[in-house]
């Protein structure tokens, strides 16, 4: 399918996704979103797709979800029609790795994008922000929790507080995005860490984002016995083999299994 919102281009095992409403600052609307969500279950069915990387404008990753259509809305309309309550569930369920490729503004909806994905790399131009409160609202597609969990109470609760912009120094340093990069190299460094995991075992891969993934649901023991299970069960593929033989015999491991 065409999309209208988003661009979606796969080469050498990597989805990339590239939201575009360069109008709206990549404001996300029902539309975008929908075409996100089908874009990511398309890319995690396809076998050739290995690793994803959604990624926005050099001005906004994604400013927020879209306020000129919620403006106008009831309590009734969206809790009755769950507006966009659904969104982010394909990127929850998604079994690849997504990288988000961060330049430019990351608000509300478009930070709770960037955090919903696996890892976060930002240009320096980046700015992460829950502005929301600003709006007479509060962040809705996750922001309370996922940026709690990623930077703790105190800024956490600051940013939503107060709706200010994080830098992407500060970023780094909260621990919201795994790196910096200028931003002419943004893109190049996400595709590389892309790349980087498509020549992975891709059994090990998705046992591995499963097993960190855990760690926010569950406690720390049940959480390192299931990482021991994952762990046992990779013996039995032979990427396990092939990976520890192509160390002894000090060349690159060739790995096969789907
Ligand atoms: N929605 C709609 N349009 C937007 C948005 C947005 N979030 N952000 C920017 N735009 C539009 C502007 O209206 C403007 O359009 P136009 O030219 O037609 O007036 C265009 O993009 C350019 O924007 P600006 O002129 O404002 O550009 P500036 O460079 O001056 O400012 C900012 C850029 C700082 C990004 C500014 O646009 C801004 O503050 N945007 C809003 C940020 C915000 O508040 N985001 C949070 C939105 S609410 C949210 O995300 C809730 C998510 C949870 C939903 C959950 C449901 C279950």
């Amino acid at each position: 399918m065409a999309f209208k919102s988003i661009i979606v281009e796969i080469e050498d095992h990597v989805a990339l996704i590239r939201l575009n409403r360069p109008d709206a600052m990549n404001a996300l609307n029902s539309a975008l979103l929908g075409e996100l969500g089908q874009a990511v279950r398309e890319a995690d069915q396809n076998e050739k797709v290995r690793c994803i990387v959604i990624t926005g404008s050099e001005k906004a990753f994604a400013a927020g979800a879209d306020i000129k259509e919620m403006a106008e809305k009831s309590f009734v309309d969206v809790y009755s029609d769950n507006l966009f309550g659904d969104s982010f569930t394909p990127l929850e369920q998604c079994r690849k790795p997504i990288i988000a490729a961060v330049a430019g503004y990351a608000l509300g909806g478009g930070c709770e994008l960037a955090m919903v994905c696996d890892f976060i790399i930002a240009a320096d131009t980046a700015k992460f922000g829950q502005p929301e409160i600003n709006l007479g609202v509060i962040a809705g597609l996750g922001g309370t929790q996922r940026l709690t969990r990623l930077v703790g109470k105190s800024k956490s609760m600051e940013m939503h507080l107060t709706g200010r912009f994080m830098d992407a120094e500060e970023a780094e340093r909260a621990g919201l995005v795994s790196r910096v990069v200028p931003a002419k190299k943004l893109m190049e460094t996400a595709m590389a860490a892309a790349q980087k995991i498509t020549e992975k075992s891709q059994l090990s891969v998705v046992a591995c984002k499963e097993a960190v993934n855990r760690s926010y649901e569950t406690t720390l023991a049940e959480g390192i016995l299931h990482e021991r299970r994952l762990f046992q069960s990779l013996f039995a593929t032979n990427d396990q083999s092939e990976g520890m033989a192509a160390f002894l015999e000090k060349r690159e491991a060739q790995f096969r299994d789907r």
